[in-house]
């Protein structure tokens, strides 16, 4: 390793010691970019790479809410202003146990990059709570988000910082969150995306994540002269965002044989279609966090505690949360045949498992291949500032066409002498100079 950038990630790790997420993140994109930031020198001079690991302002709040019980619950309420250089903040808001300073930072790096491979003007942000949706009754959640919003409503808005869905955060709450902020600021404007379309929603935004997936991934396959028909697909989650991968992968001709949960993974030799995916659509409002119930309405295998990939397929795209496919995984789908890993969860893969994958397989990180949902996000965006909506077909062309975008911007930047693809190396620098020029431009701010 170039000893200046061991410098430059010690450093890093010496000032955000314990965000263990938010330095894996950095390291990547690091160590990715490094060979390109030393060959221009201008952006040493301008110390873009240390700026850009800082994010422009973090706000930390409580939030204090009344349980059904009638007694006072306190979360923790983040929101990560990391950089908006290209356009206003711009990303999801994450209710989930896991959530902390560390996991909400290194989603706001990443948003950077990935929003600005979109090709639209949104920087980057996240934000979120400790709050576990799981169990709450729809009077709880309300109030959580009213109590939520209560603070966060001075800091956002839609030329300042925009924010969306995430984990455990769907239509219901943003449409919570966002009437509390219209209430307290007297005004109708499009300062969310994900809302629902009685209200400047956008069509295509809930399946935006999971379809934009199986564009890119179709792209990949195309670039080997290969196509999803007749490839049999495991996926992990059972949210938004594997709902969504699974209707196009099937629309497609692919099978997709797994979905999974907390508690353990289905598999469905026959592959899930029809009624099945409208049935992951209910097991995901009943708020139970589980996906056994598939198992014995559909008469198939549920395996207990385990992750879906030890099933034979042709690919492989996480679709739940960080880091939720290991090295020994990747072994595992590499041994049954596995040829692609493309990530539809925010570094769905550890680092290990990335590097490894991108060696023997084909790999493509979240950034890339998931940044269909913020890309419609930001259609969405566009829409609400004409004061008009977009037909189903036009909303779907325009993310078609930003994936292919996405792709080709890896393809240019990740190209390797041997001919394969570095999408990791492509969609990092890709990302990386948008932000960089747009700094450049800005002056040290
Ligand atoms: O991780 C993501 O890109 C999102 N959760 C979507 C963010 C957005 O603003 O639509």
């Amino acid at each position: 390793m170039d000893s200046k950038m061991q410098v430059f990630i010690n450093e890093v790790q010496r000032k955000n010691p314990g965000e263990e997420e938010f330095l894996q993140a950095v390291q990547e994109v690091v160590e990715t970019v490094w060979d390109f930031y030393r060959e221009n020198p201008r952006y040493q001079k301008a110390k873009i790479l240390e700026r850009m690991v800082e994010p422009e302002r973090v706000i930390m709040f409580r939030v204090p809410w009344v349980d059904d019980k009638g007694e006072v619950q306190v979360n923790r309420g983040f929101r990560v202003e990391f950089n908006s250089a290209i356009g206003p903040y711009k990303g999801g808001i994450r209710f989930h146990s896991s959530v902390s300073l560390s996991s909400l930072k290194f989603l706001g790096f990443e948003q950077t990059f990935k929003n600005s491979l979109t090709s639209l003007p949104m920087g980057g942000g996240k934000g979120g709570s400790d709050f576990n949706p799981r169990g709450k009754s729809d009077g709880e959640v309300m109030r959580f988000c009213q109590a939520f919003i209560s603070e966060l409503f001075r800091h956002i808005g839609p030329d300042t910082d925009v924010p969306a869905g995430d984990i455990g955060v769907g239509a219901r709450e943003i449409g919570y969150m966002f009437g509390m902020y219209k209430k307290l600021r007297n005004q109708f404007t499009g300062v969310f995306t994900g809302k629902g379309r009685e209200f400047g929603g956008s069509v295509i935004r809930p399946e935006a994540t999971g379809y934009g997936a199986i564009y890119f991934v179709r792209e990949m396959l195309a670039l080997k002269g290969e196509s999803l028909a007749g490839k049999t697909i495991a996926v992990s989650g059972f949210g938004n965002v594997a709902w969504g991968a699974v209707s196009k992968a099937v629309e497609l001709g692919a099978k997709v044989v797994t979905i999974s949960g907390p508690d353990g993974y289905i598999y469905d030799p026959n592959g899930i279609s029809g009624e099945k995916i409208d049935y992951m659509l209910m097991l995901r409002n009943s708020n139970n966090d589980v996906v056994q119930p598939y198992a014995e309405q559909f008469g198939v295998s549920f395996f207990a505690g385990k992750k879906p990939w030890e099933q034979k397929v042709d690919i492989a795209i996480p679709c739940a949360i960080q880091n939720e496919l290991n090295e020994t995984d990747v072994k595992t789908l590499i041994k049954n045949g596995c040829q692609l890993i493309a990530e539809a969860s925010n570094m769905g893969c550890t680092a290990d498992a990335a590097i490894l994958a991108t060696e023997k397989i084909t790999f493509a990180p979240g950034k890339a291949v998931n940044a269909g949902g913020v890309a419609v996000s930001g259609l969405e965006m566009s829409q609400n500032s004409m004061r008009l909506s977009w037909t189903r077909e036009e909303v779907d062309e325009k993310l078609k066409h930003i994936m292919i975008n996405i792709h080709n911007t890896c393809v240019k930047y990740g190209k390797t002498p041997d001919g394969k693809i570095n999408y990791m190396k492509g969609a990092n620098i890709g990302g990386f100079v948008k932000v960089a020029e747009a700094m450049m431009a800005q002056g040290i701010v």
